[in-house]
């Protein structure tokens, strides 16, 4: 006697199961918006004439959507019954059936608007769940089927079998009840992340902050070359790091921070209180230690925020203290000179980025912003203490990993335009980029080409040292191969340098190149 058609099918509808829960728990944690199965519903009410909705409205009334989402399920439901029938006759059939489904999801998920590659991580997980939780729960059932072939053939008493099934079924009926738990285990906790992030989402929307302000970019930010970096860097594109698998989805109403330590007068201030001192409003630009030279972990906004200087003063920092550890909701910690939060320089706890609460993910509903530090000491999200202490008492995050302990930025500038290997038209050649020396300030920026002298370029004049600033060139060049460099002089006089380093432990130095070639008109 061989296994029954319904276990084969209960099989698929298990590990199917299994696939979408882990892929819609992946979606929660990784803060997309939505489950894969919703994006490709979402394609579908699309891809349906407006007409055929219409009148499937006016049929079901304001059922049409939990009606479309039913019958999506009912017949995913159905596929993977199908799909584990097939694992009887052959391990690629139903990996096909699988892999077209996860096709489909992977389409649906990238014609979402802002979709990127990190989107389809949930697509993957799903994909790989299915048609492992497919083999696993198929391999009972296949071993069965040798065995009960097998008594056939040696014609043996049927009298072994019933054992024989009972002790198969067991194993089946084990594997399929645990993958079921698993999989409802993981949809209610995907839930709930999802949930928790929302209601924040939602109190994030309806913010309103007094004061706040859209930035106006200054006169003179800007060099006239399209391509060049813009002087703003809009939130959904603003570089992003941290190390919480999870991000903090914090209520405003529930956040306080903690200022302790050396300080004569320990304080905790709500979010309310925060948001009711003076504002201060600047143009900062944050980058990364990990930045390698040319690269992209940098972006420049406009920072609404509470001055820590007037904070820590009220506090009452102690005599001998000189760092700032800072702890994060998640748990991540900083260390930050003193110094830096306690000078004339706009260090602030930021509540809003380009004239907007905080994204969650750049920390809602308060996170630290430092002018002329790297970001991993000094620009903690979802920041919940400021402990005023001794660089010698505590070791951060980053630190205790070889990162250096102080992380004041290093001078930079990079080449945005040609683009790496571009074709640009002969006639006179145009150059631009931005270069970064924050709380020190740019001085000049010059270029060289294949190798040769330094040639001064324009400087935008932001008004600020803290930020960016763009610049650009012209050169005459031959049609053919060229590279060019391009370094910059801060305002003390100090010229970058062109010895490569690498990102650890303090930041990378050296000059950025990019390659490009001039062709005839
Ligand atoms: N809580 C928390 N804050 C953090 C980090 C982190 O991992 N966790 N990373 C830091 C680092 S290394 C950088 S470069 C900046 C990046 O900020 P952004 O993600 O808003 O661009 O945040 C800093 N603040
Ligand atoms: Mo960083």
């Amino acid at each position: 006697m061989r296994t029954s058609r319904g276990a084969w099918s209960v099989a698929g509808l298990v590990a199917g199961a299994a696939g979408l829960a882990t892929s819609y728990c992946a979606a929660m944690v990784m803060t997309i918006r939505d489950s894969p199965v919703v994006a490709v519903v979402e394609q579908l009410i699309r891809l349906v004439p407006g007409a055929v909705i219409e009148k499937a409205i006016r049929l079901v009334g304001a059922a049409d959507k939990p009606l479309l989402v039913l019958g999506v399920v009912v017949a995913l439901g159905a596929l993977f019954a199908w799909a584990g029938r097939l694992a009887r006759r052959s391990w690629w059939m139903p990996a096909v059936v699988f892999g077209v489904l996860a096709a489909i999801g992977a389409v649906a998920v990238l014609a979402q608007r802002g979709a990127g590659g990190t989107d389809l991580v949930p697509v993957a997980v799903g994909f790989v769940t299915w048609v492992v939780c497919l083999s696993v729960l198929t391999d009972p059932l296949r071993r069965a089927d040798v065995l009960a072939v097998e008594h056939r053939e040696r014609a043996e008493p049927a009298d072994d079998l019933p054992a024989l099934h009972r002790h198969t079924r067991r194993g089946f009926v084990l594997r399929a009840g645990l993958m079921s738990a698993v999989a409802v285990a993981l949809g209610v906790f995907g839930r709930a992340v999802g949930s928790g992030r929302r209601h924040v989402e939602k109190s994030r929307r309806l913010l309103k902050l007094d004061g706040v302000t859209e930035g106006q970019v200054p006169a003179g930010a800007r060099v006239d070359l399209a391509d060049v970096s813009p002087w703003r860097t809009p939130n959904d594109e603003f570089y992003l790091i941290h190390t919480a698998l999870v991000v903090p989805a914090i209520e405003p109403a529930d956040w306080t921070l903690r200022i302790t330590g050396m300080v004569d007068r320990p304080m905790e201030i709500t979010y309310a209180e925060l948001v009711a001192r003076e504002l201060t409003q600047s143009w900062i630009t944050l980058n990364c230690v990990s930045n390698e030279v040319g690269g992209d972990l940098i972006g420049n906004a406009w920072w609404s925020g509470v001055r820590i200087a007037d904070l820590l003063a009220e506090a009452g920092v102690q005599e001998g203290a000189d760092a700032v550890k800072q702890t994060s909701d998640d748990g991540w910690t900083c260390g930050t000179p003193l110094e830096a939060l306690t000078d004339d320089r706009d260090a602030v706890l930021a509540v809003a980025m380009n004239g907007r609460p905080l994204p969650i993910e750049h920390g809602f509903p308060v996170r630290t912003i430092v002018p002329g530090l790297y970001g991993y000491v000094s620009a903690t999200k979802w920041v919940r203490e400021l402990e005023v202490t001794r660089f010698e008492d505590f070791e951060a995050y980053w630190t205790t990993k070889g990162w250096g302990e102080r992380g004041p930025v290093k001078m930079s500038s990079r080449v945005d335009v040609p683009r790496t290997d571009a074709d640009v038209p002969a006639g006179p050649v145009r150059f631009g980029g931005v270069a970064w020396a924050q709380h020190t300030g740019v001085a000049t920026v010059e270029i060289a080409v294949d190798g040769g002298e330094w040639v001064p370029v324009e400087v935008a004049r932001p008004g600020t040292d803290d930020t960016w600033v763009q610049w650009v060139g012209e050169m005459e060049l031959e049609p053919g191969d060229h590279a060019v460099r391009v370094r910059m002089t801060d305002k003390t006089g100090a010229v970058q340098t062109g010895v490569e380093a690498g990102v650890l432990p303090d930041g990378a130095t050296g000059w950025h190149e990019r390659s490009f070639s001039v062709v005839e008109a």
